[in-house]
């Protein structure tokens, strides 16, 4: 099949206009970082750009039962192509993670009517791939891959500005969440999914490639440890006499560095949260709650840090006089991709003539989940010396374009 040139210059346009107008004020709920996650104003605002968008070239627009959009150029069911990420964000977000993913979509679907392609697709903009409205990153496509239950939908998840559990919240939003099981439907007739995003790492940058073709996401644990002393006077109270649960956080967060890099594989772990009770600067702790984010190509390497942790933790406050309690908040096995989207990719970025490299992701992505049940893969995009979760985050249109150019190709070949 002929390589289609796209005209990269009017793509690139299009996708920095589409960047720039989600990042206004809008479309966030912090001055400096790109804020946005459900059921907030702003994630309404840029979810109804996306549908707006999608209608006017002649797409259908629906949300499954929780939120998730999902917008479809041929019937419910009949065979169609899978595209799309997230356009929620980081509480410390910045312009590009999981936005451009669903631009490059939407660009994607311009491109197939403009060109008379006439390729059936379906994008995907899921719901709270972050978690940044209620601490559980995938949530909306968890949900799709049947990867929650519904008690935990509805006992044991809380919005973090509110503490309303998030089945409540999704009912007042105007979902039904009582139907989330429907929600694995939308995934039924894809014949394959490729997620466009950033790389949120430097490896392109630094070998001078412009498009990733992802062929594998590392896994991940994400957890909380409760550090249990007694609040005290901070001046009264003698070193002897003390049950200060910030020691036992200080000795686990320099443990995890250890064996994290003991691991090795690539494994990483972090402590991002670090919640202190009462939190008076003379007032020595009562409890500590920090996260784990553990991860790696692995699942036995990052998995065996986690077990290695928790016991760490649990014998560092018993030896302080202390208890701890570790509550897993959920899990995801590294995934490999599709061999033949991932061959399609590669053939397909290769005539674009840009340089590429087929790599692993070390960020999480929503394609995890889509994998269980469609033949996956992922297109990264450069970002400046890979900084992302921050609003220093940033990327080019035009690497986007050529990226665009690619996966339209490569659809074109797998569905032909
Ligand atoms: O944290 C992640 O891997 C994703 O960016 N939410
Ligand atoms: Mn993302
Ligand atoms: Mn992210």
């Amino acid at each position: 099949m002929e390589h289609l040139r796209i005209d990269r210059q009017r793509t690139a346009a299009r996708i920095g206009r589409d960047i720039e107008t989600l990042s206004g004020p809008a479309h966030t709920r912090d001055a400096v970082a790109i804020r946005r996650y459900a059921y907030t104003p702003e994630y309404a605002a840029t979810d109804a750009y996306f549908a707006r968008e999608l209608e006017a070239i002649g797409f259908t627009v629906e949300h499954d039962p929780v939120g998730t959009l999902v917008a479809r150029n041929v019937p419910k069911g009949m065979p169609a192509f899978g595209i799309g990420s997230h356009c929620d964000s980081n509480r410390n977000g910045g312009k590009w993670d999981g936005t451009l993913g669903v631009v490059m979509a939407l660009e994607l679907c311009r491109l197939n009517g403009e060109h008379g392609l006439g390729l059936p697709l379906q994008l995907i903009s899921f719901l709270e791939e972050e978690g940044s409205g209620f601490g559980q990153m995938l949530l909306g496509s968890r949900i799709m891959a049947q990867r929650a239950t519904e008690e935990q939908l509805r006992e044991s998840m809380f919005e973090l500005d509110t503490g309303r559990p998030f089945w409540e919240t999704a009912v007042a939003a105007g979902y039904e969440p009582a139907r989330w099981r429907e929600s694995q439907r939308v995934l039924d007739g894809l014949i394959g999914w490729i997620e466009p995003h950033i790389e949120q790492a430097r490896v392109l940058q630094d070998t001078g490639n412009r498009v990733g073709v992802v062929n594998a996401i590392a896994g991940y644990v994400h957890a909380d440890v409760h550090v249990h002393g007694r609040d005290d006077h901070a001046g009264a109270t003698p070193m002897d006499f003390r049950l200060d649960p910030t020691t036992v956080v200080a000795e686990c967060v320099l443990e995890l560095e250890r064996l994290a890099r003991a691991a090795g594989n690539a494994t990483v772990g972090t402590v991002g949260e670090i919640e202190v009770h009462p939190s008076l600067i003379n007032a020595i702790a009562r409890d500590v709650r920090f996260s784990l984010d553990i991860r790696g190509p692995r699942d036995e390497a990052y998995l065996g840090v986690f077990r290695d942790i928790s016991a760490f933790a649990h014998e560092r406050a018993a030896a302080r006089g202390m208890t701890v309690d570790v509550v897993e908040r959920q899990r995801n096995p590294a995934t490999p991709m599709d061999a033949a989207i991932v061959a399609a990719l590669e053939a397909a970025a290769a005539a674009t003539g840009e340089p590429v490299l087929t790599m692993h992701s070390g960020a999480a992505h929503d394609t995890m989940c889509v994998a269980d049940s469609v033949p996956t893969a992922m297109v990264f995009v450069p970002c400046k010396d890979g900084i992302s979760h921050s609003p220093a985050e940033d990327a080019q249109p035009e690497d986007a374009a050529v990226a665009v150019e690619a996966i339209l190709n490569a659809i074109r070949a797998l569905v032909a």
